[in-house]
């Protein structure tokens, strides 16, 4: 269905060489590879429309403001938010769900809950610590199982009246489980608890859709989908952006100032204090547009094509263990080999010129529970190839046989 060799021409970075061989990347959950048009649009916007917004009447801060009031509509419809003031402009995932913690401190207090999993990217766990540390709050963990997948009995039973949050993962960037979170979603809400989903590995790959899921919050990051780094954002219902207080205090989030009292502008203003990032904002729309002109079904065919022969391939070496083998996973795969530390399997691959992670993936609960000290994570993309896999699959036999 896609032409993959024409995409991957829109990756001026895929065609160069390092350590004298073809590059080929697999760390995509870390961070994605940027086409042309995004970087484009870079040059672009700074050679064309740098100026500052919703401050200027000059015509360069319109033009400006314009762009980036347009990037934020086309968020809106890509994740279909009711109102385009519901999309706050942030400098990616760690940074949507640090503001809403600290706005729950003004909710929270003794004896409440805070439920995340043990799924989570230390993103989504130290900053709920934080607020629990903070109001005196109780931080429970949803559990998994050998396969990678969140109980959800166990999920049934921890939640209660108590609980006021729950904080989990669309996609787990370690292992690549896919999490079933309608349904949580719809069962945190029978007993009036909030939901977030960070999404930060879900976007790359599909289009959340956020009045279905009912989510009350969903944040993301840019350069994760194509877009710059230093942008990402925060979806919230209207009712509770509204409730909670800002996370920063500055210039552009205020509607009046005095000494004896301040108040706070309107969504999506009130938390966008500062100067924001415009370009990475402006770019973000550029991003998504690219990734919509190929199609999320088609991306996701793809991906899933290229997570099965990398499955079927990696597991015919002896001694190889995939780390995280739900029914629902995206195109990642973690594995270890028996006796090999991730870390020197990863350093000989890069001499190849094969990208892929190695360790903990800021996720240190989950090597917990496995009793291992990390993961070899190969993180597919659309613009990846089976030949790349399969490049991969020698490199990797080829380390091991060094090592043993
Ligand atoms: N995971 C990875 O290699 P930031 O750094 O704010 O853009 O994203 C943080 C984050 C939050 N949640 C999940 C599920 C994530 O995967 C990440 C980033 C990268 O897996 C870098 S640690």
């Amino acid at each position: 269905m896609l032409d993959i060799q024409k995409i991957r021409a829109d990756f001026p970075i895929l065609s160069q060489k390092v350590n004298g061989h073809p590059l080929v990347y697999f760390d995509n959950g870390a961070t994605s590879q940027k086409p042309q048009v995004v970087l484009d649009a870079i040059s672009e916007y700074y050679s064309q429309t740098n100026a500052n917004i919703h401050r200027g009447v000059h015509s360069l801060s319109q033009k400006a403001t314009d762009a980036y009031e347009l990037s934020r509509k086309k968020i809106q419809q890509h994740i279909n938010a009711q109102h385009s003031h519901e999309v706050i402009f942030t400098s990616g995932t760690t940074h949507g769900i640090n503001a809403i913690a600290n706005g729950f401190a003004s909710l929270l207090q003794k004896g409440d809950e805070v439920l995340v999993s043990a799924l989570e990217h230390h993103s989504n766990i130290v900053p709920w610590q934080m607020l629990c540390e903070r109001t005196g709050a109780v931080l429970k963990v949803i559990p998994i199982n050998q396969n990678g997948e969140l109980i959800q009995t166990e999920y049934d039973k921890l939640l209660s009246a108590n609980t006021k949050i729950v904080a989990v993962n669309h996609i787990s960037n370690a292992l690549g489980t896919i999490n079933p979170i309608a349904e949580m979603i719809r069962k945190a809400h029978t007993v009036g608890a909030a939901v977030l989903i960070d999404g930060a590995q879900a976007v790359p790959h599909l289009k959340p859709d956020v009045q279905a899921l009912d989510c009350d919050f969903y944040v993301f990051s840019g350069h994760k989908m194509c877009g710059p780094t230093g942008i990402g954002i925060l979806y919230g219902k209207e009712a509770w952006l509204n409730q909670l207080p800002p996370y920063q205090g500055g210039g552009e989030m205020i509607a009046t100032v005095s000494f004896e009292k301040t108040t706070y502008a309107d969504l999506p203003h009130k938390f966008e204090a500062g100067t924001p990032n415009i370009e990475g904002g402006i770019v973000l729309g550029t991003a998504v547009d690219y990734l919509n002109s190929i199609g999320f079904e088609h991306i996701a065919a793809y991906e899933h094509e290229l997570l099965d022969y990398a499955t079927e391939k990696l597991s015919e070496i002896e001694g190889l263990n995939i780390v995280g083998t739900a029914k629902e996973k995206t195109s990642v795969i973690s594995f270890n080999i028996q006796g090999i530390h991730p870390y020197d399997i990863g350093t000989i691959i890069d001499k190849k010129g094969i990208a892929v992670r190695t360790g903990h993936h800021c996720a240190q609960p989950i090597m917990d529970f496995f009793c291992i000290p990390g993961t070899i994570r190969a993180s597919f993309a659309f613009y990846n190839t089976k030949e790349e896999i399969d490049i991969l699959v020698e490199a990797v036999k080829k380390a091991k046989a060094m090592l043993l």
